[in-house]
């Protein structure tokens, strides 16, 4: 889209999506791009740092290497955007206490000074779905849509880290029960279907992946038998790290627990940028939705070919 932006905000990336998701970062742009919102650079951010592993360590630091990441945000005078729950946890769990407590804040800058910033507070962490949801609007984005999916069940995961702690989330009324991300991804036609426990965590979070990932893949299976026992299509999330737990995750539950599970786990598992921008006619090769390939250690790890081939006739 050319001419004047509506929205402007600082892009924060994160490790993951672009270690080993570029698709959910290049859909993320695209999408934005499309809707006239502008992405501005956060040149120097570094590991946002992940909340399940820093806070969990030493709250100190992870307040100050957060308010540091806020900072280049704060210069560029504009909100910040986050694709990844874990990021959007850690920068507005830091940025909401920093706001309500004058002591952390001294503590912060403190340090700050030693690297010539200093945190201010005068912008808001928002999460891409924030964005969506809350500055742009489901009717704005609505307005988008040119390919409405007619048969298409989606699974939605949400993550832990977008819907809690509540007191410093936005999105008011029910916490456990939240319909907004379903609520997006209607407006491309795909059904949400509810399925068993549909909140629990993905089983990647709070670091488990990384300290056993047997325990992660446990939490995986049990939730990927739910979803499979919903005659899902896709799964559809917002997190990198619950998009690298559910698609590498599955292979992972497939071959631990192989003699529990029945039949092996194969639900292509898309990024919520990429099924929006597939709806608003956006080139697939632009979101990254790339056909099955032979490499190894490479993302999709689960084909996401038989949902290439189920919408191909629609958006012919
Ligand atoms: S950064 Fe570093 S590890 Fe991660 S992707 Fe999201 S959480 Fe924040
Ligand atoms: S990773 Fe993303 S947000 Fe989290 S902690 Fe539970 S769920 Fe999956
Ligand atoms: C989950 C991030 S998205 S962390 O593992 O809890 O830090």
């Amino acid at each position: 889209m050319s001419g004047e932006k509506k929205w402007r905000y600082a892009f924060f990336l994160g490790c993951v999506a672009p270690n080993r998701y570029p698709m959910i970062e290049s859909s993320i742009r695209a999408v934005f791009d499309h809707l006239g919102a502008e992405i501005l650079e956060m040149e120097g951010a570094s590991c946002c740092p992940a909340p399940g592993v820093f806070r969990a360590f030493h709250i100190p630091t992870w307040l100050v290497i957060a308010a540091r990441n806020l900072t280049i945000a704060e210069d560029l005078g504009v909100d910040v955007i986050t694709g990844c729950n874990g990021c959007y946890g850690t920068l507005r769990d830091a940025w909401y206490e920093l706001l309500h407590e004058p002591e952390l804040k001294k503590m912060v800058n403190e340090h700050l000074a030693k690297v010539g910033r200093k945190f201010k507070g005068s912008i808001e962490p928002k999460h891409i779905v924030q964005a969506l949801y809350q500055d742009m609007g489901l009717d704005y984005v609505k307005g988008f849509v040119k390919h409405k999916f007619k048969d298409l069940k989606v699974a939605v995961h949400y993550g832990c880290h977008i819907l809690k702690p509540s007191d410093k989330r936005p999105w008011g009324g029910d916490y456990e029960n939240p319909r907004f991300l379903d609520e997006i991804v209607e407006i491309t036609g795909a059904k949400s279907i509810d399925y068993k426990d549909k909140f629990m965590c993905c089983g990647a979070g709070g670091a488990v992946r990384t300290a056993v990932k047997e325990v992660a893949a446990d939490f995986s299976r049990e939730k990927l038998v739910n979803i499979r026992d919903s005659g899902a299509d896709i799964i559809i999330d917002c997190c990198p790290f619950c998009h690298l737990q559910l698609d590498l995750g599955q292979m992972e539950a497939n071959n631990y627990y192989k003699d529990i599970i029945g039949e092996q786990f194969k639900v292509p598992v898309i990024y919520l940028t990429q099924l929006l921008g597939l709806s608003f006619g956006i080139d697939p090769n632009e979101l990254g939705l790339i056909k099955n390939h032979e490499l190894s250690g490479v993302s999709p790890f689960i084909p996401i070919d038989p949902f290439i081939e189920k919408i191909k006739e629609e958006l012919l």
